[in-house]
C-alpha cells in the first residue's frame, strides 16, 4: 500500500499506524519535571538505570501480539528505532544521566492531516525521544509527497523552565489538589511546552489539557501552527499529576465521550459539547486498585483506549468493566493483554499514533 499522511481524529477507520517498543528503555534520574510527578510513596522513587530484561521481554511480547491484531485486521503497523537510551545526554544548559525509551509514540508524534509533528516535549529524558521516530517520518517523507515533517521550537528546559522548589516534600494529596486546580503547575510559561499526548483530535477542534506536561504557551504555539482549527485549553481539576489527556477523557466516536469520573471536567468547561449534542459520559471504574510495579501512569489507563473505528475499540483484555461498558455503548470491543508495557509509558492509545485514518477534517462544533 503507497504511504499516505491522513488523520483529523480518534475515531475515523485506522489503516496504518505506529506501535512503540520497549527495548532499552530506562527510569530516568530524577529531573525538575519528573519530581513534581513521582508521588512521594511511589516505588519509582530514587530509582533510576535501564529496566531488566525480563521486563523488557514481556512488554514487547504484548506489544508484538497488539501489531499482529491490528496487521490481522488489514492495517499497516510501523515500528520506531530505539537510540541508546542508557547513555547519558547534555545540551549547553543541562546534562542528565539517561533518556527514556520510545514506547509511547502518542506522546511525542501528533498527526493533525497531513503533518507530523514532533512535540516540544517537556522532560529532559525526553529531548531526543523524536529521534526514534525519524527513519519512519523521513520514510513517509520520501513516500508521499503531501506529507508535511515538521518540528516544534526545541525548548530549553533550563532551570527557567520550571519552577524551584515546586514540590515540597511532605505536600499532602489536598494541598496538591488545590494546586493543580489554580492551574499551578511544574512547568513556568518562559517558552512553549507541549507533549503530543495532551492533544485531543476532533476535525476542525483541538482539545488540549493545561497542566504539567503542556502549559499555555505550548497551547497558545499550537493555535498559532494550527491556523485552520480552532485550539481549546482544558483543564481537569481532579487530577493531582495531570501528564497527558488521554487517560481522562475519550472520544469514542462522534457524540460520545468517557469523562473519568475523578477528573470530572467542569461544568463550566462542558458548554461546547452540550451545545453541539456531544454526551460526556462517565468513565467505568477501572479493574485494579493498582497500577503495575514501577508504573508511572494511574490506574486509568483503563481508560486509555485504541479505536480501530467508530463501531471498534481495543481495550486492555484484563479492564472488564470498561469492556462491558464500551460493549453496551454498543461498541464491538477487541481485548488486548498489555498490563506489561504500562510501565513503559501507558496503554494502547499511548503505545500508538496515527499516521493514517479514512475521512477529512470534519467540523464536528459548529456552535462555539
Ligand atoms: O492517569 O496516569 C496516563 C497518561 C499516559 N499517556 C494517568 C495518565
Amino acid at each position: 500500500m503507497k504511504t499516505v499522511v491522513n488523520s483529523w481524529n480518534e475515531w475515523d477507520p485506522l489503516k496504518h499506524v505506529i506501535v512503540g517498543v520497549a527495548d532499552g528503555c530506562c527510569i530516568p534520574p530524577s529531573e525538575p519535571a519528573s519530581e513534581a510527578k513521582i508521588p512521594a510513596d511511589s516505588d519509582m522513587l530514587g530509582m533510576h538505570g535501564p529496566r531488566t530484561q525480563d521486563s523488557v521481554d514481556k512488554a514487547n511480547a504484548q506489544l508484538d501480539a497488539f501489531a499482529e491484531i491490528m496487521r490481522k485486521r488489514g492495517i499497516v503497523v510501523d515500528r520506531p528505532t530505539p537510540i541508546d537510551f542508557s547513555k547519558p545526554i547534555a545540551t549547553p544548559d543541562w546534562e542528565n544521566g539517561s533518556s527514556f525509551g520510545c514506547m509511547p509514540p502518542r506522546d511525542v508524534i501528533l498527526t493533525v492531516g497531513s503533518e507530523m509533528l514532533e512535540a516540544t516535549m517537556s522532560y529532559r529524558s525526553r529531548w531526543f525521544e523524536y529521534l526514534c521516530y525519524r527513519p519512519l517520518l523521513s520514510r513517509y517523507y520520501d513516500e508521499d509527497s503531501n506529507m508535511r515533517m515538521e518540528s516544534a521550537p526545541k525548548p530549553r528546559l533550563n532551570d527557567a523552565s520550571f519552577k524551584s522548589g515546586y514540590l515540597s516534600e511532605n505536600i499532602t494529596i489536598q494541598a496538591r489538589l488545590a494546586m493543580v486546580a489554580d492551574k499551578n503547575f511544574v512547568t513556568t510559561e518562559v517558552e512553549p511546552l507541549f507533549d503530543a499526548a495532551d492533544v485531543l483530535r476532533f476535525g476542525r477542534d483541538l482539545f488540549v489539557q493545561h497542566g504539567f506536561t503542556t502549559n499555555l504557551k505550548g497551547i497558545d504555539w499550537l493555535r498559532r501552527h494550527y491556523r485552520d482549527h480552532r485550539v481549546h485549553a482544558l483543564n481537569f481539576p481532579g487530577d493531582p499529576y495531570p501528564i497527558h489527556i488521554d487517560a481522562t477523557f475519550t472520544p469514542l466516536r462522534p457524540g460520545l465521550i468517557l469523562n473519568n469520573p475523578e477528573r470530572a471536567l467542569p461544568n463550566d468547561q462542558q458548554g461546547i459539547f452540550k451545545k453541539n449534542g456531544w454526551e460526556i459520559v462517565e468513565a467505568a471504574r477501572p479493574a485494579h486498585n493498582q497500577p503495575p510495579p514501577l508504573c508511572y501512569s494511574s490506574v486509568w489507563l483503563s481508560m486509555n483506549v485504541l479505536v480501530l473505528d467508530p463501531k471498534t475499540v481495543c481495550v486492555e483484555a484484563s479492564e472488564v468493566h470498561t469492556i462491558d461498558q464500551i460493549d453496551k455503548l454498543g461498541m464491538e470491543v477487541i481485548p488486548v493483554p498489555f498490563r506489561d508495557a504500562y510501565p513503559f509509558g501507558g496503554a494502547l492509545h499511548c503505545a500508538t499514533t496515527d499516521v493514517y485514518r479514512e475521512g477529512r477534517c470534519e467540523d464536528y462544533f459548529p456552535h462555539q
